[in-house]
């Protein structure tokens, strides 16, 4: 570890300490991405950004840590888990991991209790879409929340509804649109209204807790904050792209400009973004992540005469922290310690690893950034450091720019200049039963108390 002095006034320290001035500037911890694919394959192709690039591109932007997605192999979990493990030697910061369920066994069932209490792991995420690959039903979907709860294990959800974007799919091509457009139009918002409301409604029916990744519309929205009032708990990400963005991009007559925009859920019509960013400002969604799932133009083109066949995906990893600042708190929307919880502190406190990330505290790791309010950044995939050719954020401007990140107690970035390790980052392991399990055994009993009992009967003579 360096020796590092932060700070505000003149420093009377030893010569072989590093001294940081920080005066006028913000000392935070460092960010945490609960929502990134990393070395992630789909449609027969890699990302282009794997655990190193994909990371130096985190650090670069003021995010130490990020949680990634085991996706399973041949729907074994453990396979799974092994492959991303060492999909993860390389990486130059800390990251842990989610795993997703694709099929339903007991051999799955046993798989997800040795990922619980051997290898770390405290969340699982069911995808409601695409159909034939990862889709779930709720026959599934109910034996996976019951066991999540049981394991102490956060249930995670992709709510869309697989079987009406299937054919919404099929009914755009009909009507031969085949182009980038077809894939937003082919998968509205109400399907995805659809699917967090069904999702809420049965996790309320197992009496788990759920948490809704990327949470792009108004109709997600609608839905989480009607559940939460009725305290329930439910947590809602929206990502980088989805408060930054809204999505006319898809409609650009420029194939490659308009595929760069394609994700799902897709990026909604104007509206929906400001929604995103009311509800991150008012409580009702909690912490950002960004789904960094980066594809170069080259990958983008092969769903040139399809737009099924284009991969889904957008960067966000390193923009993540600035663009967040310069939209919730340069804007007002949000106060500076609202900032650090959520691109911070919230994440480390729902996966359970708070105090040691997501804190500046004596004993937590030492993943801190300088941000200057005053500062301001430019987005480029020239000036980038995804391998990625395109940025979906391109020629964004914007102030609050992270100007010295320390991970694991090491200066990482300073100067606008990476020094990072391959083989640096370390495996987070996170503990089942975090905060948002406490108490649910009291409302079991409530629940079990609130049946009336059974009715006594006797055969009728009538
Ligand atoms: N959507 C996903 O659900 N996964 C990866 C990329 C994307 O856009
Ligand atoms: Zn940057
Ligand atoms: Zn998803
Ligand atoms: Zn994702």
């Amino acid at each position: 570890m360096q020796l590092i002095a932060l700070t505000f006034t003149s420093p009377l320290v030893p010569d072989h300490v590093t001294v940081l001035d920080a005066t006028g500037k913000f000392v935070m911890p460092g960010g945490i991405d609960p929502h990134a694919h990393l070395a992630m394959n789909g449609l027969g192709m890699e990302t282009v950004d794997d655990f190193f690039s994909g990371q130096a591109a985190a650090l670069a932007g003021g995010t130490t840590m990020h949680i990634d997605f085991v996706i399973p192999v041949n729907g074994s979990l453990t396979a799974g888990f092994e492959t991303y493990i060492k999909k993860a030697m390389k990486s130059c910061m800390d990251y842990g991991f989610h795993v997703a369920v694709t099929k339903w066994d007991e051999v799955v069932s046993k798989e997800m209790e040795i990922m619980v209490k051997e290898k770390g792991i405290n969340s699982f995420k069911f995808f409601l879409a695409y159909k034939g690959v990862f889709m779930v039903n709720d026959e599934l979907l109910l034996e996976g929340f019951k066991k999540c709860k049981s394991l102490g294990a956060l249930a995670m959800v992709h709510a869309e509804n697989g079987d009406a974007v299937y054919e919404g799919q099929k009914r755009m091509i009909e009507l031969g649109i085949t182009g980038p457009e077809g894939h937003a139009l082919s998968r509205p918002p109400s399907l995805e209204g659809e699917a967090t409301a069904r999702t809420i409604r049965l996790a309320s029916f197992v009496n788990t807790p759920l948490y809704v990744v990327h949470v792009m519309s108004i109709d997600a929205v609608e839905e989480i904050a009607r559940a939460r009032k009725t305290g329930q708990r439910v947590i809602g990400e929206p990502t980088a792209a989805g408060l930054a963005l809204d999505g006319s991009g898809v409609w650009d007559p420029d194939f490659i400009t308009a595929a760069k925009f394609l994700m799902s859920p897709p990026l909604r019509a104007p509206g929906h973004d400001k929604a995103l960013q009311a509800a991150l400002s008012t409580g009702v969604l909690q912490l950002v992540g960004t789904d960094h799932c980066s594809w170069n133009s080259t990958q983008k083109a092969l769903g040139m005469n399809d737009f099924r066949k284009i991969p889904n995906g957008v960067n966000g990893i390193e923009e993540r922290m600035h663009l967040v600042w310069d939209i919730m708190v340069e804007s007002g929307q949000i106060s500076v310690t609202d900032y650090v919880r959520v691109t911070s502190t919230e994440c480390a406190r729902i996966f359970n690893i708070y105090p040691r990330k997501g804190a500046i505290l004596p004993g937590s790791d030492a993943d801190i950034i300088i941000l200057n309010p005053n500062s301001s950044f430019e987005i480029t995939a020239k000036s980038h450091h995804s391998r990625s050719d395109t940025n979906v954020f391109e020629g964004t401007k914007g102030k609050g720019k992270v100007e010295v990140t320390i991970a694991g107690g090491r200066i990482v970035w300073e100067n606008d200049e990476l020094k990072v390790v391959p083989g640096s980052g370390k495996y987070v392991e996170m503990p089942p039963f975090s905060y948002l399990f406490d108490g649910i055994d009291k409302l079991d009993a409530k629940y079990l108390s609130s049946l009336k009992a059974p009715v006594k009967r006797f055969k009728s003579t009538a």
